[in-house]
């Protein structure tokens, strides 16, 4: 039986992995805080399973890391931890650089001191093109990186630190450079989710007004479903890498605004407005991936498009929230 930890595992992503691993007959060791709201439906289903362990951690606690690999002696790791709010990062940049730079590297250092041949899993960001040129055919792995918030630029760092760790101690680290991918577990403050929540409130009539930021910008959206099975399959190559996670379309916020209010037969004049709150310091205007390496390396393929990622995302809404009315 092979053994997993994963960091985060209480947001989106640890939760799809979780449930891929389990599947496959892993022991999965689930890293949480001490303020972590583990009692959501994201993890809830896996408590009576007993290959499935949760253990305290935080992304600045160098010591509990050592105790939980010596511990558990993992095959492989996945750090999936991180405060990773883009807009929140201009607000609280200290934590979220804290985190999410020097959270990879006491994880690879512990690699390195304890068991190199632990393979390890980062989750890099399409957010560290930033701005840089999209060639027409998308971002691939080796594409400039200009890096647009202090979320980014930490992503950025550990990133490089991974080649870094692989090229000088052998250490199997790969990252993947996934782009965004939602769920209806996604966190209610990224715009999919906040989107297709406030669409089933105001057909339950529960909210008035949706208040937007802006619409105009463009993301490569997949389903986060799909994109935990890449994260597995890095870890089974022979050799460690980089791959870009992507569909190869790209989208506006609007579209994405647009093909949900169509779902729920609402009009987005009457309903939606916007607030300058929401407006980045400096936005990322357009991400597009080019996923042809993990295609033809990895085999990967994502499966969940656009329309209906949207239509699943606020079917689950209408359907959670009409229950919980009922209650
Ligand atoms: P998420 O839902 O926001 O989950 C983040 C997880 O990190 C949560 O479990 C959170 O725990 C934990 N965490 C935050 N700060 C921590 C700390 N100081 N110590 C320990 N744990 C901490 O994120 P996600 O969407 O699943 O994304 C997973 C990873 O992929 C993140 O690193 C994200 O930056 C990256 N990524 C995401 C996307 C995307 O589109 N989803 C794309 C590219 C990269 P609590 O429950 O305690 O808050
Ligand atoms: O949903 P978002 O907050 O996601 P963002 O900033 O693209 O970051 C997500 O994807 C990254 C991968 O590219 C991850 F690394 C990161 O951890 C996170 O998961 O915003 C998407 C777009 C932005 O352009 C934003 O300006 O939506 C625009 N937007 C417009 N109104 C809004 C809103 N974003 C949010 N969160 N809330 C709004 O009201």
């Amino acid at each position: 039986m092979k053994t997993a930890v994963i960091t985060g595992v209480t947001g989106q992503d640890g939760s799809y992995l979780s449930e891929l691993l389990l599947s496959k007959g892993y022991k999965v060791v689930g890293l949480k805080r001490r303020t972590s709201l583990i009692n959501t439906d994201r993890v809830d289903s896996f408590y009576d399973n007993p290959n499935f362990i949760l253990e305290y951690w935080d992304l600045n606690d160098v010591g509990s890391l050592y105790r939980i690999i010596s511990k558990y002696k993992p095959n492989e790791i996945y750090n999936l931890a991180a405060q990773s709010h883009v807009r929140v990062s201009f607000d609280i940049p200290e934590h979220t650089v804290d985190g999410v730079a020097m959270g990879p590297l006491r994880i690879l250092e512990a690699i390195r001191n304890i068991d190199t041949n632990i393979k390890f899993y980062q989750a890099s960001s399409s957010e560290m093109y930033g701005d840089a040129l999209c060639p027409k055919t998308g971002y691939v792995e080796d594409s400039r990186m200009t890096p647009a918030s202090p979320y980014a630029c930490a992503k950025l760092f550990a990133h490089n630190l991974v080649r870094n760790y692989r090229e000088s101690y052998k250490i199997q680290a790969s990252s993947g450079i996934l782009f965004n991918h939602e769920s209806p577990r996604r966190g209610e403050t990224f715009v999919t989710r906040k989107i297709t929540m406030a669409a089933a409130r105001i057909k339950l009539g529960l909210q008035k007004h949706l208040f937007l930021g802006n619409l105009e910008a463009k993301r490569d959206w997949g389903y986060a479903g799909d994109y935990v099975e890449a994260m597995w399959l890095m870890l089974q190559q022979d050799r460690p890498d980089d791959y870009v996670i992507s569909t190869g379309e790209t989208r506006t916020v609007r579209e994405f605004l647009k093909e949900v209010f169509e779902c729920a037969e609402l009009s987005i004049d009457k309903y939606v407005r916007i607030d300058q709150k929401y407006f980045r310091p400096h936005e990322v205007p357009f991400l597009l991936g080019n996923n042809t390496k993990a295609k033809t390396n990895l085999g990967w393929e994502p499966r969940i498009r656009f329309k209906d990622l949207a239509t699943i995302m606020y079917n689950e809404d209408l359907k959670n929230i009409s229950k919980e009315l009922k209650k």
